[in-house]
């Protein structure tokens, strides 16, 4: 026990699709048995996590009999009650089976989509039987590799049409869920539509009950796409759709690597924990990431605890870097503010037109004037590397 040893009050969560991967890649079979469900819930709840998310067929084989599940699924709560873990986000594998091979909700077959419909329904039912309150779509599939078979202003529609179809679903059957649209540029599909937070953010004010309806954005994503994650995050929260957030790190311009939070960026990583503890993120800080393909099943539990613990490290420079007093002395220059001019500028009246257009402002002393950036980042960096 330390300091960043990690308790359920953290509210860190894992898929079971990330401790249970096997390492499986498009160039090799797997190198390490599936951990299971039960498993899973047991080590992380050792190891000091709050809970645990996932897929229907995470859970329940696509195949499974009606008395299978039911067997399946009470063994699963009865792990959940015995380490005192929950099920805060579930979701709907729509990409796995052949079926989706060209998408769900946007596939050009009406049986697909109606299937992928059916599909998510019973994926809801359970993930409000296990005591989720949200739900992520992540539309893995819905994309294409050529723009000749696909129309994607069609496209577009029946995303939207699906989406607002499992609105109505979600109120008829009184289910207390949320949905959380995560965005990724490509991978498994050539291209995937809604590329990013922003494209998902825009989809969100189209559909029928837009404040039912948030994001859940993922560092790889955004950063395989070469955008600012923190960015794209801060929109987000601003905006007040930050329902979920997928936490783990990758390199620019590469396939979706999904490592372990922190192993990349480490300052991209701090200022990430920045925002959403500044901004007291209320949400589950969740990881979707997996261990390494060259580990074995202990790898797997270093990798959990190695993404729970530099998120707390990071807290812990945050909490450092908001307490010095020569950055917080810096800041408080750089964003000193002008309340009187601030207020002309809060909302147009023609006397605040007027007042603009009659202020003198010197252009070129503003212009020349250091603004101490270099000393700040300066100083924010020696408190990640731990020498402040
Ligand atoms: C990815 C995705 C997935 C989704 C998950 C939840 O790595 O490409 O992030 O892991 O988050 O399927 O729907
Ligand atoms: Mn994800
Ligand atoms: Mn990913």
């Amino acid at each position: 026990m330390d300091a960043y040893t990690p308790t359920p009050a953290d509210r860190f969560t894992f898929g079971l699709w990330t401790f249970g991967n096997p390492g499986r890649d498009p160039f090799g079979e797997p190198v390490r048995a599936r951990i299971s469900p039960v498993e899973g819930v047991k080590r992380l709840a050792a190891l000091g996590a709050y809970g645990v998310n996932l897929h229907d067929n995470d859970l329940v084989p696509i195949d499974a009999t009606a008395a299978e599940r039911d067997r399946i699924v009470a063994e699963f709560k009865q792990a959940l009650a015995d380490h005192n873990m929950r099920v805060p986000m579930a979701t709907t594998n729509l990409f796995g089976d052949p079926i989706f091979k060209d998408g769900a909700f946007t596939s050009n077959e009406p049986q697909v989509r109606a299937y992928a419909l059916q599909k998510t329904m019973r994926a809801m039912d359970l993930g409000v039987e296990l005591g989720a309150t949200t739900f992520v779509f992540w539309g893995g599939r819905e994309g294409a590799e050529t723009d000749a078979a696909k129309d994607a202003v069609q496209a577009t529609k029946w995303m939207r049409e699906c989406l607002n179809f499992l609105i109505g679903y979600v109120k008829d059957q009184g289910y207390p869920l949320k949905f959380a649209l995560e965005a990724k540029p490509n991978e498994p599909r050539g291209d995937i539509y809604f590329p990013t937070t922003g494209h998902m953010l825009a989809l969100i004010e189209t559909l029928a009950d837009p404040a039912m309806v948030g994001v859940n954005p993922e560092v790889a994503h955004e950063t395989m796409a070469g955008l600012n994650f923190y960015h794209g995050v801060a929109q987000a929260l601003e905006a007040g759709k930050l329902f979920h957030i997928d936490l783990n790190a990758q390199k620019v311009g590469r396939y979706d690597q999904d490592f372990r939070f922190g192993q990349e960026d480490i300052k991209a990583g701090f200022f990430l924990v920045k925002l959403l503890e500044d901004y007291r993120y209320e949400g589950m800080r969740h990881f979707d990431a997996h261990a390494l393909r060259t580990e074995d099943e202990e790898g797997v539990w270093d990798f959990c605890l190695g993404c729970m613990r530099t998120y707390k490290i990071l807290q812990e420079k945050v909490a450092r870097f908001n307490a010095d007093p020569e950055i917080t002395g810096l800041l408080a220059e750089i964003r000193a503010g002008n309340p009187e001019l601030e207020g002309r500028m809060a909302a147009y009246s023609r006397a605040n037109a007027d007042a603009l257009s009659a202020l003198a402002v010197d252009r070129v002393a503003v212009g020349a004037r250091g603004r101490r950036y270099e000393k700040l980042d300066q100083l924010a960096t020696e408190v990640i590397l731990g020498i402040r």
